[in-house]
């Protein structure tokens, strides 16, 4: 069943100009992109999106970094959104990430691992939604 999710090509991906080849890589899995919108994160949209990781110690650096430059927040469709973007992200952690994975191909750091998805469907609505309103969502 088609369902959704929400990607945010990050900070180092969109710097190293590999935005296109990311959104070309998606694309080739059958994403659909709903909606798409390039910004760069205030500390507070940060500090909102990541609430969840507040406690860890690497949630002030994790901020950091997410508003250090210009992300692009999309909307993807396609039968389990889900857990095929994570699969076609690959590990959080670049270095065990499966060959091919975005995250193997471009990411640089456990930090600075190239791209977001979110992690179930109820994540997946709310991360829209901080990023979309509801009439930008309705074009497939
Ligand atoms: P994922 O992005 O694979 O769902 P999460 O949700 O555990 O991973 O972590 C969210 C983000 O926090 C990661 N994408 C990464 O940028 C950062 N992060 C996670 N673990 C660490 C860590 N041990 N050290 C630094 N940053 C981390």
């Amino acid at each position: 069943m088609a369902t959704r999710t929400l990607t945010m090509i990050k900070p180092d991906a969109v710097e190293n100009q590999n935005a296109g080849k990311i959104i070309a890589h998606l694309e080739g899995e059958g994403f659909a992109i709903v909606a798409a919108r390039k910004l760069r994160l205030t500390t507070d949209q940060a500090r909102t999106f990541y609430a969840v990781h507040k406690e860890r110690p690497f949630y002030n650096d994790l901020v950091a970094y997410m508003t250090s430059g210009p992300i692009w927040a999309m909307l993807l469709e396609r039968d389990d959104a889900v857990p095929h973007l994570r699969r076609t992200m690959g590990a959080t952690n670049p270095a065990d990430a499966d060959e091919g994975t975005i995250r193997a191909q471009f990411g640089e750091s456990i930090e600075r691992n190239a791209i977001h998805g979110s992690d179930s469907d109820e994540n997946a609505a709310n991360e829209g939604a901080f990023f979309f309103s509801a009439s930008e969502l309705l074009i497939v």
